[in-house]
């Protein structure tokens, strides 16, 4: 039994592409960001610091999205380049940078959505946030422009990690300044897995604009 816990929209996405994608079933347990529950005891037996996704395979939790996708990639053999392939160091780059830019994300979720009153937020963080999200999607774009996938060898785990990332991406940041990385964005979400995905994780509960404008400071 694979059960993976999970927030629809959030980086639980992932791990529910990616067991799709290598054919897993698993179990679906939904929990809320903003109910508390994440800091259940429950809950915190599964991932200490009481954050999404944990997922409870071969007799244990796993928390980190990075090390379950790691570790499932390498329990399949499947979608990741090995130990020793030439293609290993830029998997484990891509893997690691997905999350450094979900953590941009998620500080202008905080900023832009959780925040409130709106008056405890900070205009000047917003707007370092979204300068410092910008950096990440021009490498990202940079990267993509000639490729359809982030490894040369073709699709593998790496890109089921932006599978928070590409969603959230251009809330805050303009489409048109990174059009490498719609068009990957666009070919990542028609794949079929990604879509089952979607389908079973249920509808985003993070998002309620298409948009986030920096407020006026
Ligand atoms: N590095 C962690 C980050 C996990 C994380 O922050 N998840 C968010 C949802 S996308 C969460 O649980 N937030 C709840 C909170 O911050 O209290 C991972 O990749 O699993």
């Amino acid at each position: 039994m694979i059960r993976l816990h999970h927030v629809p929209g959030s980086r639980s996405m992932r791990v529910l592409w990616l067991l799709e994608e290598l054919g897993l079933t698993a179990e679906l347990q939904n929990w809320s960001l903003v109910d508390g529950s994440l800091r259940s005891p429950d809950f915190r037996a599964l991932s200490p610091a009481g954050r999404i996704p944990a997922l409870e395979v071969d007799g244990r939790s796993i928390f980190e999205s990075g090390a379950i996708v790691q570790y499932l990639t390498e329990r399949e053999n499947r979608l990741a380049p090995l130990p020793g392939d030439p293609e290993r160091i830029d998997f484990l780059e891509w893997i690691n940078f997905a999350e450094t830019q979900a953590n941009i994300i998620q500080a202008l979720n905080i900023h832009h959505i959780f925040l409130r009153p709106e008056t405890a937020r900070s205009v000047a963080l917003m707007k370092l946030d979204t300068k410092r999200l910008a950096v990440t999607a021009r490498a990202l774009n940079a990267h993509l422009e000639g490729k359809k996938s982030l490894l040369s060898s073709g699709f593998s785990a790496a890109d089921c990690m932006m599978g928070f990332n590409i969603e959230a991406l251009f809330r805050f940041l303009s489409e048109g300044d990174y059009p490498a990385v719609v068009a990957y964005r666009d070919a990542m979400m028609a794949r079929p897995a990604y879509q089952r995905a979607l389908a079973r994780g249920g509808e985003d509960e993070i998002y309620t604009r298409d948009f986030y404008e920096l407020p006026d400071a």
